[in-house]
């Protein structure tokens, strides 16, 4: 009889604990629609592709960070703020918009070099100008003297070289009379109404005209005015997914009920994948939790220049092996990795982007099947570098970015993961030294090193014990 009363209790714990945890749970309207990882093959697209090319054009392209002569050491794409410019002002600049060295094709030449296998394209950046023939703006392309539509340009050249097509989306309009920083009055609400419906006919426009869209990336949204309409920010969500199943949406656009974004306020993440890393990258212990949900980190190559800047020596530029350890890093935890570009306001490309594209390019087309279709492989973190699982193969790629001065590469593999092949990716043929140094634990004996930029050992892995036995855990 004991047993039954010990059961019943445990039982009755269990639901208290339970109901607990769901009391602390918020009731949404607008949170997160599902948790975990889609399956569907759109997002497996998305992950395996890794590596993106982000565009960031606009009529602040034209100034480059320079106003009456004066520099001013900021983001680009803010100098309408920096400089203290009206918005008359500044949106008188469309009339100067004639990129003639604009060259789609080239463009999209240059990022199949790179390696990327998808672009994403401002179509509208805060400054509410649009690089396409919106119905619901005269503030757009058609109306400078340049008057093609850049979109279309850019989507069929980037298409035509398999390479999918984004587009980032700024709610934030700093051009557009209805848009608010915040609703303090009814009054507030009835107008900023109008900005959104103005944002969600333009998304439905985009996600109509240019039916290759993938996906949306959402930016902006960080304001009250946003937070207090989460449901618009669903609504755009399940808009988009009508007019496109599989379509994809940042983790950015989204604010629940009660204004949380990116995560909602029972920290379930938003959106198909989070958007939060922005010229920051996880680290690569401390938050492994990263690896629970597709995610993606956009980076500039200067500290901070987004769209063209004129002077580029104003802050530190990164170089392509820097560039490329993020990108290893980057989908050794599982992420996507959304590197910078910004055209000149002429539309040709800087020479400096040019030579780190050709760079990257040259290692990816060495060492790109590490990257694509590459994951989390959940072995323990070596200062040498960093461990990517190559999905539905049984090889672990290690690529190693700091070769220690031993010589000598400690591997340990989880549990029950054997190491039954290790050869160089450069040359299969050439197998390293691997000696069993403690249970699950092996150094792997590196090759002398000639090269300037990150290396790879394939592993080749089954299932089994790592080791000889001959090695056991100290009992303490
Ligand atoms: O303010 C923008 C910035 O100009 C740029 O577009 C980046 C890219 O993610 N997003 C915002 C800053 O977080």
């Amino acid at each position: 009889m004991k047993i039954y009363r010990y059961i019943y209790s445990l039982l009755l714990f269990s639901a208290v604990t339970l109901h607990a945890q769901n009391k602390d749970r918020k009731l949404l309207q607008y949170g997160a629609q599902y948790t975990g990882k889609r399956k569907d093959s759109a997002m497996a697209k998305f992950r395996a592709n890794r590596f993106g090319q982000f565009i960031h054009w606009g009529l602040y392209s034209i100034p480059g960070g320079v106003w009456n002569g004066k520099t001013y050491n900021y983001a680009a794409e803010f100098l309408k703020s920096s400089a203290h410019i009206s918005t008359s002002t500044w949106d008188s600049l469309m009339y100067q918009f004639n990129p003639v060295k604009f060259d789609a094709k080239a463009m999209a030449r240059m990022a199949k070099q790179m390696g990327v296998k998808y672009m994403t394209i401002t179509t509208k950046h805060h400054e509410g100008f649009c690089l396409w023939p919106s119905a619901y703006t005269p503030f757009n392309v058609s109306n400078t003297p340049f008057k093609r539509d850049i979109l279309k340009e850019l989507v069929e050249a980037y298409n035509a070289e398999g390479i999918d097509v984004h587009f980032y989306y700024s709610v934030l309009d700093w051009h557009h009379p209805d848009w608010k920083y915040d609703i303090k009055s009814a009054d507030d609400q009835t107008q900023f109404l109008r900005y959104l419906d103005f944002a969600y006919n333009q998304l439905k426009e985009l996600a109509t005209n240019y039916p290759t869209v993938k996906c949306f990336w959402f930016d902006g949204t960080w304001d009250n005015s946003i937070k207090k309409n989460g449901w618009w920010t669903l609504a755009v969500e399940k808009m988009l997914k009508q007019v496109h199943p599989g379509m994809i949406v940042n983790s950015r656009l989204r604010a629940d009920d009660y204004g949380s974004r990116h995560k909602d306020s029972n920290g379930e993440m938003m959106g198909d994948y989070g958007s939060g890393y922005e010229r920051k990258l996880p680290d690569a212990v401390k938050d492994i939790d990263v690896t629970q949900t597709d995610w993606e980190a956009c980076m500039t190559i200067p500290e901070n220049q987004w769209g063209y800047h004129k002077d580029w020596s104003l802050s530190y530029v990164k170089t392509p092996v820097e560039l490329i350890e993020m990108l290893a890093l980057t989908t050794s935890l599982g992420g996507n990795f959304l590197l910078n570009f910004g055209p000149q306001g002429d539309g040709a490309i800087r020479a400096e982007e040019k030579q780190i594209a050709t760079a990257i390019g040259e290692w990816m087309k060495l060492n790109g099947e590490a990257i694509y279709g590459g994951d989390y492989a959940g072995f323990k973190k070596q200062d040498w570098g960093y461990y990517i699982k190559k999905e539905g193969t049984n090889k672990v790629y290690m690529i190693v970015c700091n070769q220690p001065l031993s010589g000598i590469a400690k591997v340990q593999t989880p549990e029950k993961v054997k190491i039954v092949k290790n050869y160089l990716l450069a040359n299969p043929g050439q197998s390293l030294q691997i000696k069993e140094t403690q249970k699950n634990q092996f150094n792997l004996y590196l090759p002398p090193v000639k090269t300037t930029t990150p290396y790879i050992i394939v592993l080749e892995v089954e299932n089994g014990n790592g080791g000889t036995g001959q090695y056991q855990d100290a009992k303490t």
